[in-house]
């Protein structure tokens, strides 16, 4: 794992020295926006209009940032309209790579690049950053549109929806404000979090992240006894960006990342509206656990140097949640 300086990969993990051995995540570097007509969006260039077939998707099925974006192509109906790349599981010093020599891996027949680094260079020779996923690549002018998942899902609820005929709208106006808060607490503390608590190379770094964590898991389990979704009476982006987190925590996050004061599967109504997310049409296909649990464990050495993948519980996702009984 490295990152880019003026267009050349240097091989580095994460400095938390300068930090107090805490993680801090750097921001993404391409923040253009698709629209239905091209016109610019709230940051970047305009341009990129809502076409069929013109833009490529490269994420990791691991990627819980990435993964948000696989739910919203797959609900908004989006997939015969953008491709998808896959990455390979293991992220080592060249980061993520298009080695196909895995199980739904698809290597990149687009740009035909060995590294998701690659990209980055293609679409700004001089680029410095990480080389992250997801990457929304603009196949007409040769460039990545957005790497900044948040942006990327609220492109897809609503700049394809005369090309797609779904109006779902999952960011609604009169809840967007509902929306922010809640998704401010549950990224800083859970999305976010769980990598705090994991990268954490300070006992007191640490305890922090992992404190406020199980504070935002103990709030969420009340919240969701009493309502069947986050915000308002039906499913918005706050549900989608919780879930990927959720999906992880049991087989990842509560050994790797030592977030395992409690286990998903202890908050009775947050494990049941994980399942009633995860069954909801379409979404099943986006998730790959062997993807998930293989990248961690074997990209992360210094966490676990020996590469050991653990046996992990078997959980029932497709068990029934029950949650229709709940009010919304
Ligand atoms: N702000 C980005 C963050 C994406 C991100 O951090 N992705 C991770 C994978 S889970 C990554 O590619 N990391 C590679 C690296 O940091 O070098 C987003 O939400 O889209």
């Amino acid at each position: 794992m490295g990152q880019l300086v003026n267009g050349v990969w240097q091989d580095t993990w994460y400095d938390t020295k300068s930090t107090g051995g805490k993680f801090v995540r750097s921001t993404a570097g391409f923040r253009n926006w698709i629209t239905p007509d091209g016109a610019p969006g709230p940051s970047g260039d305009g341009g990129f209009a809502a076409e069929s077939g013109r833009y490529h998707l490269y994420v990791s099925y691991a990627c819980p940032w990435a993964h948000r974006t696989l739910i919203f192509r797959a609900i908004k109906g989006l997939e015969p309209h953008i491709g998808v790349s896959v990455v390979h599981p293991d992220m080592l010093s060249d980061g993520w790579s298009f080695a196909d020599d895995w199980p739904g891996a698809t290597g990149d027949p687009i740009n035909g690049a060995a590294f998701v680094r690659d990209l980055y260079v293609k679409a700004r020779p001089d680029v410095s950053g990480r080389a992250t996923v997801p990457v929304l690549w603009d196949k007409a002018r040769g460039t990545i549109v957005s790497n900044e998942s948040s942006e990327i899902i609220r492109m897809f609820n609503s700049a394809f929806n005369g090309l797609t005929g779904n109006t779902q709208d999952f960011w609604p106006e009169e809840l967007r404000a509902e929306i922010e808060e809640v998704n401010a607490r549950i990224y800083d503390t859970l999305n976010n979090g769980v990598y705090k608590s994991g990268f954490a190379t300070t006992q007191a770094a640490y305890d922090e992240a992992v404190g406020a964590l199980f504070e935002t898991m103990d709030w969420l389990e009340d919240r969701l006894s009493r309502r069947r979704f986050l915000v308002g009476n039906s499913i918005t982006e706050a549900d989608w960006r919780l879930l990927p987190t959720l999906l992880r925590f049991d087989p990842v996050y509560h050994l790797h990342f030592k977030c395992n004061r409690n286990r998903l599967i202890d908050f009775p109504n947050l494990w049941a509206y994980t399942r009633e997310l995860y069954q909801y049409p379409g979404v099943r296909g986006t998730v790959n656990f062997d993807h998930i649990v293989r990248h961690y464990h074997y990209s992360h050495e210094s966490i676990n140097p020996h590469r050991i993948i653990p046996i992990n519980p078997v959980l029932d996702f497709d068990a029934p949640h029950g949650r229709d009984q709940l009010a919304a």
